[in-house]
């Protein structure tokens, strides 16, 4: 049935580890594999494996509501999200992969007066930023998004924060693409080969214990998400990083009813519609730390009450199926993008419910850290901040509940 798909060249080589590379990233996530892709289109540096213990987009990458958006209030954030937005654009060109950018437009929706005073303070701190954002009025909600009921019952639609350059794009093929550019520049990607220890000698990283082997490395990038502090904790530091389960959902297929991305963070619930025509749903974050790359019941009925007060329509589909990935959370809710106190060792991670629309903005900047040993986009990201009291606070922004 399939014979039409026969003959295919692979995407990417799958090749076995080689005993030393300059730079080893362990995650082929999005970030990881951007790391790798940017550390070989900005420096030429290509002696790289990126080393994943399951198979490449197979953690978060895979697993979120790809929602796209810069309309962070730091200008830190605006920085690296919005360098991030903008190279969405232009992706599928520079990867000659298509990777179904939509710039469908994003609300986040205020139903609280205390929601609209800090909406119209990002718009205004946006404008400073030079991020295209506005407030509208209920009236311009209903217009872009005619399925929400503006009225209430609990929580009346009061305005959005909009950006209409916001929105979607296909997860796994963010991934495949840069994978299949890795590769090509001669980068190894190894799959099934979980990260077991980091060696070091003298204070400096000299390599990787691996299911596949030692590998040594001049340079490692830790790109591991929710299992960032297990990997810290084999380099010999600790990280100020909670792991916790977030989960997702999506309905049957059906006629094309919404095409915005509209997120409402007071009753805990946002909704996009897929090219499949699959309405798809998430909550906030579970409220105890878990490592369980899964969804459970209650988390339906909670996300799912709480939308169909907005959404009355979505009271009779049926949902096809649900899932969950473990998101690393921050205090402020910003990433760290920092070197670590074992020299020649850096770690890209904290990007929590939000990491998606950051993928090739935050390889950019990580690969600039480890190239360079510093980036613009990342210093105010780096560790000391939690020491210094640097906070970065994104905690509205994050627009996720946790
Ligand atoms: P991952 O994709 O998780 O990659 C890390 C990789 O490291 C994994 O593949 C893992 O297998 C590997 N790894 C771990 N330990 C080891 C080891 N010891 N050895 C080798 N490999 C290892 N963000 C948004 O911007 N918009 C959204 O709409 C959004 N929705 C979300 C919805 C859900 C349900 C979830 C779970 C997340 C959502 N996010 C969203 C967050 C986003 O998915 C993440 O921040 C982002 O994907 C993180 O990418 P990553 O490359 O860092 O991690
Ligand atoms: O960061 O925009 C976001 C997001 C939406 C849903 C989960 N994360």
């Amino acid at each position: 049935a399939f014979r039409n798909h026969e003959g295919w060249e692979r995407a990417w080589r799958s090749p076995e580890p080689k005993r030393r590379y300059d730079t080893i990233i362990v995650g082929a996530g999005g970030h990881g594999l951007a790391t790798a892709y940017w550390l070989g289109r900005n420096f030429g540096i290509t002696n790289v494996a990126v080393i994943e213990k399951g198979w490449l987009g197979g953690g978060n990458t895979g697993r979120n509501t790809t929602i796209i958006r810069s309309n962070y209030l730091q200008d830190a954030s605006a920085g690296i999200y919005e360098k991030s937005r903008s190279l969405y654009e232009t992706m599928s060109q520079d990867l000659n992969y298509n990777v179904m950018y939509s710039p469908r437009g994003v609300m986040m929706l205020a139903q609280t007066e205390h929601e609209v005073r800090g909406y119209r303070r990002t718009a205004h701190a946006n404008a400073l930023q030079g991020v295209e954002t506005q407030f509208v009025g209920p009236e311009r909600v209903k217009e872009l998004c005619p399925i929400i009921n503006i009225e209430g019952p609990r929580y009346p639609v009061l305005g959005a924060l909009w950006q209409p350059r916001a929105g979607t794009a296909r997860h796994d093929a963010v991934a495949w693409g840069y994978a299949r550019a890795c590769s090509d520049m001669g980068m190894d990607i190894i799959q099934k080969c979980e990260v077991t220890g980091v060696r070091s000698e003298g204070g400096k990283v000299t390599g990787v214990s691996t299911t596949k082997g030692e590998i040594d490395c001049d340079r490692l990038g830790i790109v591991v998400a929710g299992n960032s502090g297990v990997l810290a904790d084999m380099a010999g530091f600790r990280l100020p990083i909670e792991s916790v389960a977030l989960q997702a959902l999506v309905s049957e297929p059906i006629k094309p009813c919404m095409d915005v991305v509209v997120m409402a963070n007071t009753v805990h619930g946002y909704m996009s519609q897929s090219d499949k025509g699959e309405m798809v749903i998430g909550g906030g974050a579970d409220g105890y730390n878990n490592y369980t790359q899964r969804g459970s019941f209650h988390h339906i009925e909670e996300t799912v009450r709480a939308l169909v007060e907005t959404f009355p329509m979505i009271s009779r589909l049926k949902m096809l199926r649900q899932w969950g990935g473990i998101v690393d959370m921050t205090g402020d809710r910003s990433p760290i993008i920092s070197k670590t106190p074992l020299e020649g060792c850096y770690i890209n991670a904290g990007w929590g419910t939000g990491g998606f629309k950051a993928i090739p903005g935050s390889g950019w900047a990580m690969a600039e850290l480890m190239a360079k040993g510093h980036s613009p986009l990342a210093d105010d990201f780096s560790l000391d901040r939690f020491r210094e009291g640097r906070f970065i606070d994104e905690s509205v922004a994050a627009g996720v509940a946790h």
